[in-house]
């Protein structure tokens, strides 16, 4: 029965967020003037971007620490170590032949190696990780800005949020971890696609070869073990329809610190 599934699979992945903002869609004020972001803004979005404006202002950053403050034990939540096989094989070999497909309302659909990311500039930065069943962590991230990934690609205008989705399955049901963020949150400075941990290659715990690292969303978020990106105009038909396996069952979509 659905309700029970429900039911379980909230057991499962730990007790439901508190309060929380409301779905909040739009918040494209601060992005520029000369990229996909800034041309597919309707009258509905303009009414959502004066909310969100209100609880998180435009460019607002999460903290940031320094190396005193690194988290001596970082926690590794979820999943550890994907048994999907295609994970598994890439693994034993380093990450060489992975790749991330790029797709959805893109022209034309792209694979991305970690050469190609790591050949963008890259950013680092020390964050608090804030999980939703009440722990925290400070790590250091390095990454490629997801911005600097999709600007050369052509996204098409209709694209308001992307999706990620991933290598492992989380709970009984064995559903595919997914996430979804919009273009506001793709903007931010702080919107990493990480490849390294602390100084060293991203370890597996922690979402190798990839993961998605956010400056001001709570840790089911930051989706690790990336498999594809895909550009969306809505993600009310993808998988369960909320915009991630958490939010399928009842997390709030937009995860504010
Ligand atoms: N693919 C995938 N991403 C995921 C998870 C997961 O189980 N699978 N867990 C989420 C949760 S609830 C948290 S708190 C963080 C944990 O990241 P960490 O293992 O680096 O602490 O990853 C998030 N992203
Ligand atoms: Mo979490």
């Amino acid at each position: 029965m659905r309700a029970q599934r429900r039911i379980e699979r909230r057991r499962f992945l730990g007790r439901a967020a508190s309060g929380g903002a409301a779905l909040l869609l739009g918040g494209c004020d601060r992005l520029s003037h000369s990229t996909w972001f800034s041309r597919m803004l309707n009258s509905a979005e303009q009414v959502n971007r004066h909310v969100q404006t209100a609880i998180t202002p435009p460019g607002t950053r999460g903290r940031s620490y320094t190396e005193a403050d690194l988290s001596p034990h970082f926690k590794s939540n979820g999943t550890h170590d994907p048994s999907d096989p295609d994970y598994q094989s890439l693994a034993r070999n380093d990450f060489a032949e992975w790749r991330l497909e790029v797709g959805g309302l893109v022209d034309p659909p792209m694979h991305l190696s970690l050469a190609d990311l790591r050949a963008l500039p890259a950013v680092t930065q020390i964050t608090r990780h804030d999980c939703v069943e009440g722990w925290s962590c400070i790590g250091k991230w390095t990454g490629a800005p997801l911005r600097t990934v999709l600007e050369p690609l052509g996204v098409q205008r209709r694209a308001r949020y992307v999706m990620f989705f991933c290598y492992d399955t989380v709970g009984a049901a064995g559903e595919k971890y997914y996430e979804s963020i919009d273009l506001e949150e793709v903007q931010h400075p702080q919107t990493i696609l990480a490849y390294g941990m602390n100084d060293r290659t991203l370890p597996i715990p922690y979402g190798a070869p990839l993961r998605l690292r956010l400056g001001r969303q709570l840790g089911y978020k930051m989706a690790k073990y990336l498999k594809r990106i895909e550009l969306v105009e809505s993600f009310r038909h993808v998988e369960g329809g909320n915009g991630g396996l958490y939010e399928d069952n009842g997390y709030e979509w937009y995860a504010g610190t």
